[in-house]
């Protein structure tokens, strides 16, 4: 299977806050190198750069302002003479939720977060450009015929919403890849998100549309991040209703439970019979996982490729989660390779 992959990654190293300090993030470079040895070392297929994509790209999953944020931000922040990175103190909640930009730095970060997990740093905005170019140029290998294709995106996209970051996310590069498909030419495209966390951001922006299935399975959010999100009765809205399908899962879940939930989801997948499958693959469903409480182990990821495989649709993965950094590489080549049927 052919990777994309972006050396602007690592110009992305934020910080988050963890046990009472300011600590180097658990989303950090060295995911996405190891993931890329890993892929070297098995020989996996050729790997090739991210083109450029026009930013309209973007703009169709998410909106106008936000993306302007994004772009402004760091600059913004810069401005007022800090130089650590900037996250946000103050949000928007239920009754102070106005629908209208604040007009300083610092009412804008709350205004377009979720939680305080997306740092912006100097080079944040060229990194996460350059994350959606990748599922981007990933997605267009899928138009052009490949039956796989693997997006070694990082930053992750999937808590990112139409007009908000947060949890390592700014813009939601499976949703952006589903939507050129379509932009394309397909009529029907699935996500199935496999990430420990559930994929709130991509819910957000398909919630209302019927011509994107999104699937996930996750950790119940009643006891995980991101909490607001991912219930079983989330089912969408208006001519959405019924394209959103939540599977969550209790602590300690392993495989022999795993497998009957992404059985059913992707039965749904099939039902749908989508032109093309954007998997968003996070590996921080393993068992070791340090922020993560699914049990999941290298071995099991061989049969999650498998079982994608089984549906038939060209797939493209885009990666996600996964925070055990010596695992992360084989669990997400292991999914891969078991895709591609090329494994012992
Ligand atoms: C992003 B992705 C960790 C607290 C949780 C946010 C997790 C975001 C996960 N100390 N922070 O879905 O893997
Ligand atoms: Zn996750």
């Amino acid at each position: 299977m052919l990777t994309v992959f972006s050396h602007n990654h690592r110009l992305h190293h934020g910080s988050e806050l963890k046990d009472g300090a300011v600590k180097p993030s658990f989303e950090n470079p060295q995911r996405a190198d190891t993931v890329l040895a890993r892929i070297t070392r098995e020989r996996l297929g050729e790997v090739i750069a991210e083109q450029r994509f026009d930013r309209a790209c973007y703009v169709a999953a998410h909106s106008e302002r936000y993306v302007s944020f994004l772009e402004n931000a760091w600059t913004e922040w810069a401005a007022t003479g800090k130089t650590h990175d900037a996250l946000p103190l103050v949000w928007p909640v239920r009754d102070l939720a106005i629908d209208q930009e604040p007009g300083f730095i610092d009412g804008k970060l709350g205004f377009y977060a979720m939680d305080a997990g997306a740092p912006i740093t100097a080079g944040t905005w060229q990194a996460v450009r350059s994350s959606a170019d990748v599922a981007l140029t990933g997605m267009e290998q899928i138009i052009a015929g490949a039956r796989g294709a693997f997006a070694l995106c990082r930053p992750p996209g999937h808590h990112a919403a139409r007009e908000y970051m947060g949890g390592y996310c700014y813009l939601n590069n499976a949703a952006i890849a589903a939507q050129h498909c379509l932009a394309r030419g397909a009529k029907r495209v699935a996500i199935l998100d496999v990430d420990f966390h559930h994929g709130n951001g991509t819910q957000n922006i398909f919630y209302d549309r019927d011509d994107v299935l999104f699937v996930s399975i996750h950790g119940d959010p009643f006891t995980a991040y991101p909490y607001f999100s991912g219930f079983a009765n989330e089912q969408g809205v208006g001519r959405g209703l019924g394209y959103n399908v939540n599977y969550p899962l209790a602590k300690g879940t392993d495989w022999a439970s795993y497998q009957v939930a992404l059985g059913e989801a992707l039965k749904r997948v099939e039902g749908y019979q989508p032109d093309a499958l954007v998997i968003s693959l996070g590996v921080d469903t393993f068992e070791h996982d340090p922020i993560s409480h699914f049990r999941l182990t290298s071995t099991d990821f061989i049969r999650l490729g498998e079982s994608i495989a089984g549906v038939g649709v060209p797939t493209l993965f885009v990666m996600e989660g996964g925070y055990m950094v010596d695992e992360i590489g084989i669990n997400a080549v292991n999914t891969l390779q078991g895709y591609d049927g090329v494994t012992r």
